[in-house]
This record gives C-alpha cells, structure tokens and sequence, in this order.
C-alpha cells in the first residue's frame, strides 16, 4: 500500500460529504502561491498593496462576525466527557459528528476543494509531525503556506498510511449560528466549519499543533505548549534558550524578535507562538518551532515595540483586517505614525478620526520566519534547541509582581497551573476581564487540564537538570494606572537577570512567593527608572495573595480528584508561608 493511501481514502470521503466542484493537491510551490494570490485579486477576496513600498504584500478583509477564535465555539469530542475535563466546551464524538456533519453536507459544491499535505516542524526532525488539511478557502491555502511546510517535504515526512492529523475545514455559510470548530484527539481528527478567520481555520496551528498536538504530547512524553522560544546572547557570545508561555496578544511575538536595550545582549528569534518540545538521550528538553510563520497581532507593532517585525512585514506578506492609506500601505493604531488622510478603514469603509479604530484590534500580519532580521541560525534545527528556562507570563494591573522564580520544577508547574490574564481581543467576548488561564493554555489544551497538569509533574523526574521556572508579569500598574515597567527592548534585562540565574550568579531573596530580585540584582544602566518605581513592580501583598490564592483554591475544586496531589500541596504550602 502506499504511503499516501489512507490521506486519499480520507480525501475521497470528504469529497463525497462536501460535494466539491473540484479537487486540488497543494504542492507548496512558489507558482502555487502566486496563482492562489491572483485568483483571490480577481475575486475581489484579497487587495493588492503598494508594490514598490510592500513587494507581494495584500490585504485580506474578513467577514466583519469572523475576526478573532470563538471559544465558545469549539469543541474536544472525547468519549469520556472527562477526559475533555471542566475547562473544554464537550460534545460526544458522535453527536458532533452528526451535528457538524450535516452542515459539511453539500458545503463545498460549487467551490474548489484543496488538499494541503503540511509538515509541522523542520524537514527531517524527529519531532516533526505531519497533518492533511482540506479547505476551500484559497486564503487559507496562501496563509497555510507562509505558516507551515506544504507539499512533498511533508509526504516524504509520513512514516506510515495513517501518520497524519487529519483536518477538515469549509467556510460553510460563515454565519456564527453555523460555525463548530470540533477536536476528536481520539482519531487525530478536526472539523471546522463557518470561520475564515486565523486559530479557527488554519487548522495546524492551535488546531493541530496545540490540541491534538497536546493529547498526543500527553501519550508519547512530550510537550506541545503555547510558547515562543528565543535565545538570548550576552556580551561573550554565548546563548541560553527560553520558552514563555503567555495568552494571545499579550507580547509574545514582542518578546520573542526584542532588539535588547540592554547592551551587549542580544535575542535570537526561534518561534513566537507554539513549542514542541521533548527530552533527549542525555535528559535535556529540547524544543522545535512547529511553524514556519509568524501570525501576528498588527496593532502596537511599530518601531519602537517591535523594529524587527516592522522590517519583516514590508515583503510577502498577507495583512488581515488593517486599515489601507491611499498609498495601498497598511496602517494600524499604534503603529508610530499618525492616521493619513484618506484612510479606509478594515471593513472597506472610510474612516474619520474619533470614531472606531481603523485598524481592528485583532487584525493580524502573517509573514514568513525567514524574514524575520533576528531570526535564529538553530531555528530549523531538526534537533531543537536546548532550554534552559521557562517563562509563565500574563496580563495582571494587579497582584503579580514584575519577575520572580519558582523554587524547583514542582513550584513552577504550580505557578504556571496558577497563572490568570486579562482578555484580550484575540477571542471573540469581553476585553479585559481576568480569568483563569492555565500556562496560557486554557484555549487550547486537547485534554482535562488536571492531566495536564500532572504530565508537567511526570516530566520534571525525567529531566538531567530541569529548566528553571519564572513569573512574570510585564502589565502591572501603579494607582493612577500606568505601566510600573517599561517593558518591550527593556525586557532584556529581566531576561538578562534569568540567565544569571540559570548560571547560579544572579541575586535574589526568597519569599513566601519565590525568589525575588533584589534591589540591584537587575542592570538598570541606560535606563532612567527610579528605584522605587522597580521596587513597587516587584512588590507584594500578603493579603491580596491569600485572597487570589482562594480563587486559585476554587478553580482547583473543578478538576475534583483528579487534579494532581502537588498542585493541592504547593497551593496549601504557599498559603501557609503567607501565614495564612
Ligand atoms: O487566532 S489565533 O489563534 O491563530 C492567534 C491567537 O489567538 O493566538
Ligand atoms: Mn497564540
């Protein structure tokens, strides 16, 4: 039998529930992509910009209701609603199929049907994994190729007729009353149907490489974990890998190509969303990008949070939802330059000031890793990178201090089990409420997250020397509620202070919490912030924390029995060093 065989008898099945006018291979070539890209410009679904100050960038409008992933909307079909746990939406494997399979009915006729074979993870990598996609969105076809390795590296990849994650996409009507994005981690299976639109449709993202990734992680003792991977360079030119785990559009994509304001030390960008990540012969985790592309947050992208992501999105790239100047640029709010005249704004309309942004808050660049100035001579390293540390961050106004360690992997398992974030517009629902968000992975962990959690404990025994664990927490504000920290390039000497760390140099006083800088354990040179000011960013409050560990206590109680006994002892043996 082939090694393509089972993907063509799936393919074949899906024809005949989607009824396709026609049905296309993708090969990942250069050709394939200009094609896709003209047939979009002549549809009128993507708008060709400046060519001579953006070369082969375009501007692609979403439907205005398909702007960001709808959680609410998306679905782990496991046997056992258990195994989905309290924190996944369930629906029964055959109940979605039923439900969901009757809006695939008939959904492609009329419209192209296109097979991507892609390959997650760096040719010839171990770690790599391959899925078969199907859609009949030529933009998703176009953005799977900037985000992943299409065609033959990944057939080639196939090690057996059923190794691949299988993922059926349709725009369907679009209509949000007919959009289900299903995970069936059981059969490697997804289903997604009515969204156009980024972690919703371009399945080997959250899709694959998150929630089956992670079921599959849990099964084979690795890690699929919503994390960047940078390496950071100091002043004699050696580089230590971290991985931080933060929610969407919190500063990820930020962190991971910061040009360092600290001098001497420098960032090497490996990925900037997802991390594969597995331990070696000799007990070092070592971690691949899956992806081959950045899916970026437009909005505060300018030269001073991000100078490298503004160089990389002026070529081949396909911007989503910003605004156009009449010059065909793109514009955005926090871009660094005031609105032009003339602007339109995401949905086509032309924009005025004071009223909506013009850019939506959501709106996205997708642009390849290569183009990235600081992108990491490892960053296609079949073997992955070694990593040294881990960072949880999230978005708190309040309660977490700027930077702190964990004592040993089973405290950092606990911090990152314990993390909350402010929302942000990347989901569809209110901004800026805080909720529990679990190693920024609430989104997207395929399985009961007490599990979870317990298979972070299993891996920390299997580790040489495990990763050193940090919190942090760049977003915290003082009482008139600005930023006690300037963050972006800044940043470096947070991370800076972590290496020493790891190298057993850097200070620190322990507290009921962790290990805390001290005072001059940080380089502030070049940097005209009062002492103070870092001191309060690094403050802590005995009863604020009692109070946010009860939280932490009821959101615990969720998991029932089957959260792990050391998440439950860390959590008592935190509240009873605050004296609580
Ligand atoms: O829309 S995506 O899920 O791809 C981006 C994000 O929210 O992290
Ligand atoms: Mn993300």
């Amino acid at each position: 039998m082939s090694i393509t065989a089972g993907a063509e008898r799936w393919v074949d099945e899906v024809a005949r529930l989607t009824q396709p006018a026609k049905v296309i291979w993708a090969d990942g070539s250069r050709q394939e992509y200009d094609g896709l890209v003209e047939d979009m410009l002549r549809a009128g679904t993507l708008i060709e910009m400046n060519q001579r100050t953006y070369p082969g960038c375009s501007l692609h409008r979403s439907h205005p209701s398909d702007v960001a992933r709808t959680e609410q909307l998306t679905f782990i079909c496991t046997r056992s609603r258990d195994d989905a746990g309290p924190t996944n939406n369930w629906m029964a494997p055959a109940d979605g199929k039923e439900r969901v399979g009757a809006l695939f009915r008939g959904s492609m006729r009329g419209r192209r049907m296109f097979v991507i074979p892609y390959l997650m993870g760096p040719a010839d990598s171990p770690m790599s994994r391959v899925g078969i996609m199907v859609t009949d969105s030529a933009y998703v076809v176009a953005s799977m190729h900037i985000m992943t390795r299409v065609g033959r590296v990944a057939l080639r990849h196939m090690r057996a007729p059923e190794d691949f994650v299988a993922g059926l996409h349709s725009l369907g009507d679009l209509s949000p009353d007919r959009r289900f994005i299903l995970h069936f981690p059981e059969e490697k299976l997804v289903w997604s149907i009515g969204s156009g639109y980024g972690g919703n449709a371009l399945l080997g993202k959250k899709c694959h490489a998150l929630r089956i990734g992670s079921w599959q992680a849990r099964e084979e003792g690795w890690m699929a974990e919503h994390m960047l991977i940078l390496g950071l360079e100091d002043p004699e030119g050696r580089v230590t890998y971290l991985a931080a785990a933060m929610p969407s559009a919190s500063g990820k994509t930020n962190l991971a190509m910061m040009v360092s304001a600290l001098p001497g030390w420098r960032v090497w960008t490996v990925g900037d969303d997802i991390a594969w990540i597995h331990v070696d012969a000799v007990g070092q985790l070592r971690a691949i990008n899956p992806e081959r592309g950045f899916f970026g947050v437009a909005p505060n992208t300018s030269v001073k949070t991000n100078p490298n992501a503004t160089t990389m999105v002026r070529a081949n790239t396909i911007f989503t939802n910003v605004a156009l100047t009449s010059d065909g640029e793109p514009w955005w709010e926090g871009m660094g330059t005031d609105p032009p005249p003339g602007l339109v704004d995401w949905q086509g309309k032309p924009w005025s000031p004071g009223g909506a942004p013009a850019a939506h808050p959501n709106s996205r660049f997708t642009a390849p890793v290569t183009q990235c100035p600081s992108v990491s001579p490892a960053w296609e390293d079949p073997q992955g990178v070694p990593i040294s540390g881990f960072i949880f961050g999230s978005r708190r106004s309040r309660v977490i201090p700027l930077v702190f360690e964990a004592f040993d992997w089973q405290h950092g398992v606990f911090l990152g089990s314990a993390m909350s974030t402010e929302t942000t517009a990347a989901i569809t629902g209110q901004v800026g409420v805080v909720r529990r968000d679990p190693m920024a992975m609430i989104p997207f962990c395929g399985y009961n997250m007490a599990d979870y959690f317990g298979h972070w404990l299993n891996m920390g025994p299997r580790l040489a020397k495990p990763p050193r664990i940090f919190r942090v927490n760049w977003f915290r504000r003082d009482e008139d509620g600005q930023f006690l920290w300037p963050g972006y390039g800044e940043n470096a000497r947070i991370l800076a202070w972590m290496v020493e760390r790891i190298r057993g140099t850097g200070k620190a006083v322990e507290t009921p919490l962790g290990f805390i800088p001290t005072p001059d354990a940080m380089d502030l040179s070049g940097l005209s912030l009062p002492r103070e000011r870092l001191a309060q960013a690094l403050a802590w409050d005995r009863a604020e924390w009692l109070e946010a560990l009860g939280d932490l206590g009821k959101f615990y109680e969720e998991f029932g029995g089957r959260l792990p006994g050391p998440i439950r002892e860390e959590l008592s043996g935190m509240i009873r060093r605050l004296g609580g």
